[in-house]
């Protein structure tokens, strides 16, 4: 494992590591992790945080768990606790495998997401059906926590693997009509019990700018918890972009395409007076149907919910805010 230098675009040393995490994690090294100790800018000292890795699944293939192993390790950019695993990968929002929350978990157990291929196409040099382990290539896996903050008023704080998705794209050597990324999901029924039923448009379609997904804050995901990702959470590769709400976080990527226009979006689509293109995390824009003012920040306690305000660009704003400056804030987008 390596420890990486923050960039000025990075969480400020004021976020990072609460000692307790910090002592944990020098007990992890004394446990016998070897990391090369490099030296780190003033007050950044305590910046690099590991998770202890939760058990692998046994059908993860091997170039899986060594890059995983090889992940480089952030400052975290949140002083919250994290939201233990068990909660992180038993209650999911993921309608392929069913709207319940604990369906994914619950019918994820047979899907097997290796091998897998990502079509990568549109304005870009070489489009092509790549294999996961091929367009990871060459880029390093980073540990970054991030909160994730679903438009129903519940959030998590998680420890994502993953790669920026600018590292991903600048590979491709984006045209200049390049002005949106499209995603798209599996379309695989037989795999995904939920696909059977015409509950929305399948497959699930998601999209962000161009600024939006080269911004250095938005990832994509392999992994949680120092280990593959779990079905539920969208195995084996998903979108996470912290300051909007989760259901831009998209699963089970298997296309990404640079477009010229903005692209259609499932939830805008299904209903677009509720849900926008845009979708950045907003206190002051309340969902049609209920308060987006605070949420409820998971695992419940036994007897209590944990009720939190919610903040602007959930709590990113200075890295993200100077995208959305012709943006009127207290309109929904
Ligand atoms: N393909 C697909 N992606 C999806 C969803 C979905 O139903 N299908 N749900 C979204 C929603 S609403 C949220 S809140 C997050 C939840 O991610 P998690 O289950 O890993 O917490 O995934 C998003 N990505
Ligand atoms: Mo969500």
């Amino acid at each position: 494992m390596q420890i990486r230098i923050l960039k000025a675009d990075e969480p400020s040393p004021s976020e990072i590591t609460p000692e307790a995490v910090y002592v944990a994690r020098r007990r992890l090294l004394c446990a016998g992790l070897s990391v090369p100790t490099l030296a780190l800018p003033a007050g950044v000292g305590a910046a690099a945080t590991a998770v202890q890795p939760v058990a692998e699944d046994s059908r993860t293939p091997q170039w899986l768990r060594e890059r995983l192993k090889d992940r480089r390790l952030l400052g975290r950019p949140v002083s919250e606790d994290l939201t233990p695993f068990d909660a992180v990968t038993s209650y999911n929002n993921f309608y392929e495998f069913g709207t319940g929350k604990d369906d994914p978990a619950a019918l994820g157990g047979g899907f097997v997401p290796y091998p897998w291929r990502v079509r990568v196409d549109g304005d870009v040099e070489r489009p092509a059906n790549y294999l996961l382990e091929d367009l990871l290539k060459g880029i390093a896996l980073e540990e970054r926590v991030y909160r994730l903050r679903c438009v129903e008023a519940w959030s998590m704080v998680i420890p994502w693997v993953g790669v920026p998705l600018s590292a991903v794209l600048k590979r491709f050597n984006p045209g200049s009509r390049a002005k949106y990324v499209a995603f798209e999901t599996l379309h695989d029924p037989d795999r995904f019990p939920g696909q059977r039923s015409n509950l929305m448009r399948w497959p699930y379609v998601e999209g962000l700018r161009i600024d939006e997904a080269m911004h250095p804050l938005t990832l994509l995901a392999v992994g949680l918890y120092g280990r593959s990702l779990p079905a539920q959470n969208g195995a084996p590769l998903r979108l996470v972009v912290p300051w909007k709400y989760g259901f831009k976080s998209i699963k089970s990527i298997v296309r990404i395409s640079l477009v010229a226009n903005q692209p259609r979006t499932t939830w805008s689509s299904m209903a677009p007076s509720e849900y926008g293109f845009y979708a950045n995390v907003n206190p002051d824009v309340d969902h049609p149907r209920w308060s987006q003012k605070r949420e409820r920040r998971l695992p419940n306690g036994f007897f209590s919910q944990n009720w939190i305000e919610t903040r602007l660009f959930n709590g990113y704003a200075e890295q993200v805010a100077s995208m959305y400056r012709g943006l009127d804030l207290r309109k929904r987008y």
